[in-house]
């Protein structure tokens, strides 16, 4: 028990300190409310600092760590490659509550980006925030630091974890196939082809960010993407949990939504029980896969307890 709650307060020291930095670096490279355009620069700071996680770069941070204990190189040069993930998922967490989507009124325990400052200004910070990761990306300061050819694949890695092939592809079918749960078996793929791209996607890109960064051996890079593959699935099905058994207060979020839209869920397509044994699956499964690393990938064990067992 004693042991749990050190390693606990140890995860949580280690989040609360990646998250303030990743804040103060994403404060630095975005454009401060008193420019051109003023609204849309606050629409844009207004969803990004509403208090996310910020878990998809601390994974990347975490791996670049796991991989790089032993030359001690320091992430810090980098942080504003793993801060531009954020950008990217915000942007993502924008357009998904629109009214064309998911037409949700609250996120991150405040109103909606399109319900405080209207439709149009949503899809254009959501459109801009998507930019300025990649502007943020290739921003010649970071080449003095990082080797071209590390950092193109990143870019790369990043641009197809969010489009058609991965974020957005999952979004879309997520999309298609609403009030549409049906037969079993075709659901069940669905469901998994949504699960691994919408959300799927940019959890294992962070990953496998930070072990590109960290200039990760073959090995070391298929194991990690096998723990991000199962981590962000694991990810989704939680999600799909909170959505029946979260709070208001704690997700930050209307609950409920997934079964009254008839959304293909974990939960509605295997039950709530089979959901959560599944959960638990893969949290293993992604902890196998880190056996060949030694105490140098302990952050990333305890961020995938962290996440099945999160309640917001
Ligand atoms: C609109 C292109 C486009 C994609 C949307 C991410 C996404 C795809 C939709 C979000 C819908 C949703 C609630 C998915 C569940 C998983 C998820 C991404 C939750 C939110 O991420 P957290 O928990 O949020 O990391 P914070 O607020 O902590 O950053």
């Amino acid at each position: 028990m004693t042991r749990t709650i050190k390693t606990d307060q140890k995860l949580m020291i280690y989040l609360d300190d990646w998250r303030a930095r990743i804040d103060k670096t994403l404060e630095a490279y975005l454009p401060d409310t008193v420019a051109m355009p003023t609204r849309l620069h606050e629409a844009m700071r207004y969803s990004l600092f509403a208090g996310g996680k910020r878990i998809r770069p601390i994974l990347a941070i975490a791996a670049f760590e796991a991989v790089n204990r032993e030359t001690g190189e320091k992430i810090e040069t980098a942080l504003p490659v793993v801060a531009a993930i954020e950008l990217i998922h915000t942007y993502s967490l924008v357009h998904d509550d629109l009214p064309a989507m998911d037409d949700d009124d609250y996120r991150r325990g405040r109103p909606t980006s399109h319900k405080r400052f209207g439709e149009a200004a949503a899809i254009l910070a959501g459109d801009a925030l998507l930019t300025a990761a990649f502007a943020m990306l290739s921003d010649r300061r970071l080449t003095a630091a990082i080797p071209a050819e590390r950092l193109l694949s990143v870019i790369h890695e990043l641009g197809r974890a969010a489009g058609s092939l991965g974020m957005v592809g999952g979004q879309f079918v997520d999309i298609e196939s609403e009030g549409a749960v049906g037969s079993q078996t075709v659901s069940e793929e669905t469901l998994r082809y949504v699960h691994a791209h919408k959300t799927g996607a940019m959890i294992r890109a962070a990953v496998r960010v930070g072990a590109l960064l960290g200039g990760a051996v073959p090995e070391a890079l298929s194991s990690l993407t096998i723990y991000g593959e199962r981590l962000g699935l694991a990810f989704q099905v939680v999600d799909d949990i909170l959505d029946l058994e979260g709070t208001e207060s704690e997700t930050g979020k209307r609950v409920g939504k997934d079964a009254a839209q008839q959304k293909l869920t974990y939960p509605i397509v295997m039950g709530l029980e089979a959901s959560k044994q599944s959960a638990h699956r893969l949290m293993t499964e992604s902890l196998e896969a880190l056996t060949v690393f030694g105490p140098e990938a302990d952050p990333l064990r305890a961020i995938a307890r962290f996440i099945v067992e999160r309640k917001s």
